[in-house]
């Protein structure tokens, strides 16, 4: 039989522990052993790929030649205009930290089975992206926005044929939008991206259009399968609720009205230590990970429990400011030999935390997974 290949067999310098979840596109989770063991950044060789669209010669972690990249900008401005990637270096460099997560991270979870690649945790990762603030580029090129320039929409490159990738989000995303040339201070590896991609802090994966190669302001949102139906989830527009629960495993009637994009990303926790199935030193057991929101408010508190979520503990926070990247904690428990069960959630200024069971937000494509991490461990 033939070996199926290995992940840097299928993108040059990936680490080859890296889970294939698809070929073509190529679709690459991190393992979660791998994840936490960087708590700080995840670098190039581990970070997670999700590709809708493959751009040909782009699968390699290396960086990719500004030379003879153009953007086009237009649709809702004053004055639409062409750029070259080159002049990015001459305009001031921003420097962002934040959480690039696949809307389907943590998939698998949904009961019954939602369709898409089957994520587990590891559809995510942290690193620390740099380049120059779309807004600023607006700016040096003495270009406003018109009055319905309700949302930005994205488009990749279609250079060697690719299919077209288009992702709208709300002009609310201006604020912090990056037109990024390097991540973790490297150039932009061209597997995720390079040489620019249009990154969006506290925005799910999927509106981080990679290859980018025109941006337009729109008074709607794009109307190709990307933003309707995918990359929604159920919800009444208007109402305060973040989704409108489902019964699991009913399909959905997508239309723009009745449902919303993946666009910020939902509070969300991790346990990094201990690990699932760990035999760990008692009676002082130090748990700890990290946790994030879509930066618009600071998470507040990160609450552990080893009674089922009968009672809750503070763990402290690395950070007490906003941010868009992930937040260590940790917790010190005192517990008893045996067996274990830890939860996790965080809470935000805003009062929003996790669901402690995720299966609420069961949506037929499974987006948006945010339910209570729960880690069984052993105290020796
Ligand atoms: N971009 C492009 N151009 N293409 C494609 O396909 N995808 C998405 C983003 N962007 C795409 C893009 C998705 S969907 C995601 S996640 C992301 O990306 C990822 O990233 P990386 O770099 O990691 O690969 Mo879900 O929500």
């Amino acid at each position: 039989a033939q070996q199926a290949p290995t992940a840097d067999q299928l993108v040059r310098g990936k680490n080859p522990r890296l889970l294939v979840l698809s070929q073509r596109p190529v679709v690459l989770e991190t393992p979660y052993d791998l994840l936490v063991a960087n708590p700080q950044r995840t670098p190039k060789e581990l970070f997670f790929i999700r590709n809708n669209v493959d751009l040909p010669g782009f699968n390699t972690v290396e960086g990719a030649s500004l030379e003879g990249w153009q953007v086009e900008v237009g649709g809702q401005v004053s004055q639409p205009f062409t750029f070259e990637a080159r002049e990015l270096l001459a305009l001031p460099q921003h420097e962002v930290t934040m959480v690039l997560q696949c809307s389907g991270n943590g998939r698998s979870f949904f009961q019954p089975r939602a369709s898409g690649n089957p994520w587990g945790r590891g559809g995510m990762g942290n690193a620390t992206f740099r380049g120059v603030r779309l807004k600023d580029l607006l700016e040096a090129k003495g270009v406003r926005l018109g009055e319905r320039a309700f949302y930005i929409t994205a488009h990749a490159s279609r250079q060697g044929g690719a299919p077209e990738f288009v992702r709208s989000v709300p002009i609310h995303a201006l604020e912090n939008a990056l037109l990024a040339l390097s991540m973790n201070g490297e150039p932009l590896p061209a597997v995720h991206g390079g040489p620019v991609r249009l990154v969006f802090p506290g925005y799910f994966g999927v509106n981080n259009v990679k290859w980018i190669q025109k941006i337009e302001f729109t008074e709607a949102e794009n109307t190709t399968a990307e933003q309707m139906p995918r990359y929604r989830v159920p919800t009444i527009m208007g109402a305060n609720v973040p989704f409108l629960p489902q019964e699991p495993g009913r399909p959905y009637p997508y239309t723009f009205q009745n449902s919303r994009p993946n666009w910020l990303v939902t509070i969300n926790s991790f346990i990094f230590a201990p690990l699932e199935g760990q035999r760990v030193e008692g009676p002082l057991v130090r748990v700890e990970g990290v946790a994030f929101n879509d930066g618009i408010a600071p998470i507040v508190a990160v609450e552990v429990s080893t009674n089922g979520g009968r009672s809750w503990s503070q763990a402290r926070l690395d950070r007490r400011e906003k941010g868009f990247g992930w937040v260590g904690w940790r917790a010190s428990l005192f517990l008893r030999p045996g067996e274990h069960e830890v939860m996790v959630r965080a809470v935000d200024a805003l009062g929003r935390t996790q669901p402690l069971d995720g299966n609420l937000a069961w949506n037929e494509r499974g987006y948006e997974w945010n339910g209570v991490m729960r880690v069984k461990f052993t105290v020796a």
